[in-house]
């Protein structure tokens, strides 16, 4: 803790650290809440990055600053109609102006501003919460879309291939193999009957269908705060994973998280359903500002972007099950395993649904 606090300091360069507590529940880094007195804004974020995941954290700083700074031009002069307010987090300096810490341990640590007044969830409350996020996530695209993609760097190369993940995980189950047990067959099982649609939307990119464009990559549930007061999405967090993509991505894994309401982490896996009300209320959201730079072909592509996230999460939740939980932190053995079953369930009521869902899409664009 004390060492915590000490890294704490760097970023305060006035006031001084009266709490810091763990934060959220991010998969890969180690997020805190540091109160200040006498600075400012009372409140900021402190992270340390995961360096197996983000092997060139700067390049991971860099985008940062370029997607705040663009988002900031843009929000200016045009704030978002009906007064609502949006944020991105602000990358904060240490006291010897850098962006980051790099501490006798080689932990690499930087601070992010708090959204005040603002809160998240980690499962959907109703489909008022499903606009909201769909809203977000609408707002984040639309005020990217004139950020030519290669302005990004490629921060996590491989990151949503699904053919890649596939690759990887046929690679473990070599090297590994996999202990036999009903769960673990079903997961097997389920992987083998999907191999061909695992490269349908890489696919579409390769033949020019589709077209890379800045994404966040992590547009979950709980990467977009909702003020307090009122409800309304004012940010979306977590701008790790931002660098050139599909927008597809990010649209299903949006869905995938938001209309699963038992929720991710839930252990009663062989409950879990995708809600289609849900889905209709976030793309309601997503397409009142995603609408002016979609193209047809991008619609064609939105039920199996839906499809193919929650299965590629349950891919590679499965995978690191089987290579022994080495990229996902886990709370204990099975975890990875009953996450992957959630996303596996959710998969099977996306793809039961496959008409009414194609017929909610077709009735929103
Ligand atoms: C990871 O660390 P966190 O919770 O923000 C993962 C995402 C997954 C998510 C599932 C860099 O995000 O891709 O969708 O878990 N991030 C990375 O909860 O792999
Ligand atoms: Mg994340």
């Amino acid at each position: 803790m004390d060492h915590l606090v000490g890294v704490a300091k760097h970023f305060t360069p006035q006031g001084q650290v009266l709490d810091l507590r763990e934060y959220g529940h991010g998969n890969v880094n180690d997020t805190f809440l540091v109160t200040v007195k006498g600075a400012a804004e009372p409140h900021f974020i402190l992270q340390r990055l995961n360096l197996h995941v983000f092997r060139r954290p700067e390049l991971v700083m860099g985008n940062l600053r370029i997607v705040s700074d663009h988002v900031g031009r843009r929000l200016a002069p045009a704030p978002l109609s009906g007064g609502r307010r949006f944020e991105l987090p602000r990358v904060l300096y240490a006291r010897d102006g850098r962006d980051h810490l790099t501490d006798p341990g080689g932990s690499f640590w930087r601070a992010l501003s708090f959204i005040d007044a603002a809160e998240t969830f980690d499962t959907i409350k109703d489909p008022g919460h499903a606009h909201e996020v769909g809203y977000a996530l609408g707002t984040f695209h639309n005020l990217l879309s004139d950020l030519a993609p290669e302005h990004l760097s490629d921060t996590l190369p491989g990151f949503h291939l699904t053919p890649g993940y596939l690759a990887h995980y046929d690679e473990v189950l070599e090297r590994q193999g996999a202990r036999p047990s009903p769960e673990v067959n079903y997961g097997l099982a389920f992987v083998d009957a999907r191999r061909d649609f695992a490269p349908i939307l890489e696919d579409a990119r390769a033949r020019g269908k589709l077209r890379p464009r800045p994404m966040h990559g992590d547009p979950k549930v709980n990467n977009v705060m909702l003020d307090t007061a009122t409800g309304q999405a004012v940010s979306m967090v977590d701008l790790d994973t931002v660098k050139p993509g599909l927008v597809h991505y990010d649209i299903g894994d949006c869905l995938r998280s938001g209309c699963n309401p038992l929720g991710e982490e839930t252990g009663d896996w062989e409950m879990v359903r995708f809600e289609p009300e849900l889905c209709r209320a976030m793309l309601t959201g997503y397409l009142s500002l995603a609408r002016d730079f979609l193209t047809e072909t991008d619609y064609a592509y939105l039920y199996d972007a839906i499809r193919l996230l929650a299965f590629e999460l349950g891919l590679r939740f499965f995978t690191d099950y089987l290579a022994g939980n080495v990229y996902f932190k886990a709370r204990h053995p099975e975890h990875n395993l009953v996450r992957a079953l959630v996303q596996f369930k959710l998969t099977e009521s996306i793809e039961s649904q496959a008409t009414s869902l194609g017929a909610i899409i077709r009735d929103l664009r």
